[in-house]
């Protein structure tokens, strides 16, 4: 095998970025091109303001970033392109409609309620294995049916599919990213009777494709106008960022857990098999297709979105955040007097995040976290708290024997979180890589080219001896107890 270099295309939640890797000879080194803001853009749309992704904007940084990564490198072979999962653009013969949609926009209430009146939730679990989330896919084409608008278009990709079609002209659904929209049955083919069921077109994704295949070569003129190899081509990999993140945590699935924690945490276990019954429905655990088949078992926890949120919410007013000074004065303020539920669907949409995390206790007639150091002390302490209560759901409900918890991702740097995590665990938290994303994304495209073994434990390995985690051991558990917690 030889040595290549990689470009990984990651649209996270508060920036997007194109990552350059060289990999091969048992060695991966990655660095970072260039990084670009990814909020949410408010457009007015005759009724109220609308949340969109700055889709042309994106590509265009894109389209920068992948040029100046062929300019610093000498040898690249291929591009691989995640985001976040269920958003998607509508085409219709091959142009994008508008602007996408993104998921935090408040109109997928009315697709929820239509959805759940034709079928019973339970049953839609037992079909698409998917815990619920307001914001997946088939409901937000619910909303986009009733808004007229769905039956303009002949195509939907999802958004790392829509930046591949751009970059190469060919069309696909690459299958982690598929089983986020809810339409995909447990025989991991589209479910064209449930869409039927629901009056949506069925055929409006294009065909499916596994992670590691090729999408295609980059197309001719793009070759040219971003100086590119004219040998490049793009590699469909685990497209959804959770599916590729996965993909990086070094760790050994039967007896590990994992916190993917940026914008949100994702909290459970990989294992073989759905695991769909009524105990993990009701705790609302999903089952994700990932990388070589396996199925992330887990359930979204708010994440540091309660945090980031917080911040530009105190920035709005006025003061400047330096974060790893409020996390050490987080460190030394007062625990809460009781934690609070992460997961209120309060917190999902943008806006006054401390005022409305200040009303959760006041309205419960307890005392709100007085000012922004203990404000911070109890978001961190809340996320530890429903970390572990949720790994522990997710080893219960799915057999398995979870003696260690990975923490990869943004998360995995703010050291007080990992403490804390632990120490609710009652379990050693082993933390990093920071950008197990990106580094999941360059995994596959390397094991496509054939840079490094073709198997998920040698990739692990490769992880686990570039980027040594941290471990953070349980504390005595006089550090927890009086706290009481959110049940
Ligand atoms: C994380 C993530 C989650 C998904 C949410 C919305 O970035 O992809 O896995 O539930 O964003 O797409």
């Amino acid at each position: 095998r030889g040595r290549a270099e990689l470009a990984a295309v990651d649209l996270g939640a508060t920036s997007g970025r194109v990552m350059l890797a060289r990999v091969g000879g048992g060695r991966l080194d990655i660095r970072e091109v260039n990084r670009f803001g990814n909020g949410p853009l408010p457009i007015w749309d005759g009724r109220r303001t609308a949340l969109h992704w700055d889709i042309p904007g994106l590509y265009a940084h894109i389209r920068d970033g992948l040029s100046a990564a062929a300019h610093q490198s000498t040898d690249l072979v291929g591009i691989g392109i995640d985001s976040w999962a269920v958003d998607y653009g509508l085409l219709r013969g091959g142009r994008l409609l508008g602007l996408p949609y993104h998921y935090r926009d408040e109109r997928n209430h009315a697709g929820v309620s239509a959805v759940h009146q034709t079928i019973d939730p339970a049953l839609l679990y037992a079909r698409n294995g998917l815990q619920f989330l307001p914001f997946n896919t088939v409901y937000q084409l619910m909303a986009e049916k009733q808004a007229g608008t769905l039956g303009l278009a002949d195509q939907a990709l999802l958004i790392p599919d829509l930046i591949g079609y751009w970059l190469t002209g060919r069309t696909a659904t690459e299958r982690t990213n598929a089983s986020t929209t809810g339409l995909l049955g447990a025989d991991g083919n589209w479910d064209n009777e449930l869409e039927q069921t629901l009056g949506l077109p069925t055929g409006l994704f294009p065909t499916l494709i596994e992670p590691g295949s090729t999408l295609g070569p980059v197309l001719p003129e793009i070759i040219t106008q971003l100086g590119l190899p004219s040998s490049v081509t793009v590699t469909a990999v685990a497209s959804h960022d959770t599916a590729s993140a996965v993909v990086a945590v070094p760790m050994q699935p039967e007896s590990a857990g994992y916190i993917s924690c940026g914008t949100w945490g994702l909290v459970g276990v990989e294992v073989a098999d759905r695991v769909v019954n009524p105990g993990a429905r009701v705790a609302n655990f999903t089952n994700e297709v990932g990388a070589d088949g396996r199925i992330r078992f887990l359930r979204n926890v708010m994440g540091l979105w309660l945090l980031s949120e917080s911040v530009r919410q105190w920035e709005r007013e006025g003061v400047t955040v330096e974060l790893p000074r409020v996390l050490d004065e987080a460190e030394q303020a007062h625990p809460p007097a009781e934690l609070f539920d992460t997961d209120d669907p309060e917190f999902l949409t943008p806006g006054d995040m401390p005022a409305r995390i200040a009303q959760w206790y006041t309205s419960r007639g307890l005392p709100a976290p007085a000012g922004r150091a203990a404000m911070v002390r109890a978001i961190l302490e809340s996320l530890a708290g429903a970390f572990a209560r949720r790994i522990r759901d997710a080893a219960s409900l799915s057999g398995t024997g979870v003696e260690v918890v990975h923490m990869v991702g943004g998360g995995s740097r703010n050291r007080l979180l990992c403490q804390l995590t632990a120490d609710r665990l009652g379990m050693p938290v082993l933390a990093g890589p920071v950008e197990a994303t990106a580094i999941g994304n360059i995994l596959i495209s390397a094991r496509a080219k054939e840079l490094i073994a073709d198997d998920p434990e040698s990739a692990r390995a490769l992880v686990a001896a570039t980027f040594p985690p941290e471990r953070f051991e349980p504390r005595a558990a006089a550090h927890t107890h009086h706290l009481k917690a959110f049940r």
